[in-house]
């Protein structure tokens, strides 16, 4: 195990570039370390706390009650950020109102504690999502929504965990973005991805195509040319869409591809969340020289209005998220004109 870079290793590491800072961040980094390692394990023992264990609801060997996953994620994550005391606040998919901390923290943090809800119980990759601003209040008074509703550009880090065929977090500070493999035999995350940066184009689409009729014509042409035949700008690209953000998102931004989660008539601001979806994931693309936008907006510009908020999301490799912008302007026009 020589020359390898541990997180906690490299966390220190980053801390000494930035000179007077009190450490405060890196311990933050480390909660959320710590909490993935745990729901890590728990994931992976997810299909025998269902089936041998016992189903969600029902008490196991030691008379505690059964959990359901992305509960016990939300109450890891919340519980290992409470310990360290720099968070005033956490804000999460798994609650309705934001949760005040600590009133002397610095800093806050949107999280989805386990996303791919729809992929828990079988065995499909999950994982969580979080994102972390410096808090606009003083320090010492409460945390207040006007902490959270901060603009994705004033991130100060963001990152996620897959829980896949292994173990992954990735993170940016805004200096590039960095990739941990989990080493379960050790306990630790090793860097195994360093300077991630995303092709220019790829390959890959990813959308979920049973919205195709409820989408909007931009959108669906956009789809029909994904699937022409071009082998000059290799089409027909390959659809894959998993249905969890994060192993989508990981595997266009390792491939290259883009990522759609437009609006639809049922959903006219798409599905995923701005706060600890959209503007994470954002962030880091960008630093991995891919972009991330409505089709109208960039992500990270959006003035958030509410903490759950939702917005159509099209994110990945640069040209390709320039060619699916392209027909939604034609189509705009084609509206303003018609
Ligand atoms: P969730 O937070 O309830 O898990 O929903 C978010 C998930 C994303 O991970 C995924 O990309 C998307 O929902 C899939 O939605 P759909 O099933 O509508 O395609
Ligand atoms: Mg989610």
């Amino acid at each position: 195990m020589e020359n390898v870079t541990t997180l906690g290793e490299f966390i220190i590491e980053r801390q000494q570039d930035h000179p007077g800072s009190s450490g405060e961040f890196s311990r933050l980094l480390s909660a959320i370390r710590l909490a993935s390692k745990i729901v890590s394990q728990q994931v992976n023992k997810a299909g025998l706390l269902s089936n041998i264990v016992g189903a969600v609801g029902s008490e196991n060997i030691q008379g505690e009650e059964q959990q359901k996953l992305d509960v016990y994620a939300n109450d890891q994550f919340i519980k290992a950020l409470t310990k360290r005391k720099v968070v005033c606040g956490i804000a999460s998919e798994e609650n309705d109102d934001f949760i005040p901390i600590n009133s002397e923290g610095t800093y806050i943090i949107a999280m989805d504690p386990l996303d791919g809800s729809s992929n828990i119980d079988v065995n499909v990759s999950i994982g969580t999502i979080f994102s972390i601003y410096r808090r606009v209040s003083p320090v010492g008074s409460s945390v207040t929504e006007a902490d959270f509703l901060q603009k994705g550009t004033e991130q100060l880090a963001a990152g996620y965990v897959i829980y896949g065929s292994s173990t992954m977090l990735v993170y940016t500070t805004g200096n590039g973005v960095n990739g941990f493999t989990y080493d379960p035999g050790i306990g630790v995350f090793i860097l195994s991805h360093p300077n991630m940066t995303t092709p220019k184009a790829g390959k890959i689409y990813s959308i979920n195509e049973g919205n195709f009729c409820k989408s909007s014509k931009g959108i669906q042409n956009y789809i029909k040319y994904a699937q022409s035949v071009d082998p000059d700008t290799n089409r027909p690209y390959s659809g894959r869409y998993i249905g969890s953000l994060v192993a989508d998102f990981h595997r266009n931004l390792i491939k290259g591809g883009v990522y759609l989660y437009p609006s639809t008539s049922s959903a006219p601001n798409g599905k995923l969340r701005l706060l600890y979806e959209c503007n994470p994931m954002a962030f880091i693309v960008e630093q991995a020289g891919g972009t991330a936008t409505t089709g109208r907006k960039r992500i990270m510009e959006i003035d958030p209005a509410e903490l759950h908020q939702r917005v159509p999301l099209v994110i990945g490799s640069a040209e390709m998220v320039d060619k699916v912008v392209e027909f939604i302007k034609e189509e705009d026009l084609e509206v303003t004109e018609g």
